[in-house]
């Protein structure tokens, strides 16, 4: 009698599942968001030897990150943003929230067209109407063809005269990801969950305000949603469990059948 697990590693091994991998390579030339004056920025990933199989390890190399918690693919845990202090930090995320059915919405035809696109209410509501209410413990993935960027900082970031031009919901959108649906989660191939221009929306930020302040997370700069079912899919997410951490680099991979 096989059980749920044992389904699972049979349909691995024989490949009616295939797990996709969700997540940017990190390294010293991954992309990270760059704030206005006067805000402080996170730097990019450094890193310091500590040996390579040489005089200070003669058998062991090994070496010492310096670190931003929102580099690369990462998840913003609720304390990020003001709004969701009193919610979770990193290490107090339910670990049965980071494995969850994945929705992914695609808007690469409009993105490319437009890269300052808004998801909006509208577009939520017409894609429910054709694929389902958003299930509870859902991950709603934002597709743009953004990732395909991800390589090159100056095409990633976007940076034109009135600042980042990259797509994300509007306002109310977020207001409604955050208070209507329960989703835990809201990915994107961008450099942050919010779009480029949102600091200007009002509130500034909103999915940052509206989804960790109501206590769901952000995951940033994925990788391979194009190899994602619209529904159907399960997303594993994994961060350090790092005790007050307001977000962490993660490994994010998905479970698809085919
Ligand atoms: C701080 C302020 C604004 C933003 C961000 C961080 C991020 O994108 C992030 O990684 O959370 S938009
Ligand atoms: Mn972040």
């Amino acid at each position: 009698m096989p059980t749920p697990t044992t389904a699972l590693l049979d349909a691995l091994a024989g490949g009616a599942v295939r797990v996709v991998d969700l997540t940017q390579p990190l390294s010293e030339q991954t992309p990270v968001i760059q704030l206005p004056e006067p805000f402080a920025n996170t730097p990019p990933l450094s890193r310091r030897r500590l040996s390579r199989y040489d005089d200070a390890g003669p058998a062991w190399a090994w070496d010492v990150l310096d670190l931003g918690e929102h580099t690369g693919t990462h998840l913003d845990a609720p304390i990020h943003w003001i709004t969701g202090r009193d919610h979770e930090d990193v290490s107090g995320i339910p670990v049965e929230r980071l494995i969850g059915p994945a929705v992914v919405i695609d808007r690469t035809a409009e993105v490319t067209e437009n890269a300052d696109y808004l998801l909006t209410v509208a577009d939520l509501e017409a894609f429910e109407a054709e694929h389902g209410t958003f299930p509870a413990g859902a991950w709603l993935l934002f597709r743009t063809g953004w990732s395909a960027r991800a390589q090159d900082a100056e095409a990633f970031l976007n940076v034109g005269p009135l600042g980042p031009v990259t797509p994300g919901p509007d306002a109310e959108a977020a207001r409604w990801l955050g208070t209507e649906r329960d989703i835990v989660g809201f990915g994107v191939e961008t450099v942050g969950i919010d779009a480029g221009a949102a600091g200007g929306f009002d509130p500034p930020f909103p999915v940052h305000h509206h989804l960790l302040g109501n206590g769901r997370y952000g995951l940033t700069q994925l990788a391979n949603l194009d190899q994602l079912p619209v529904t159907g899919a399960l997303i594993v997410v994994a961060p350090l469990k790092l005790v007050g951490g307001t977000g962490s680099p993660v490994r994010a991979l998905a479970l698809v059948a085919g």
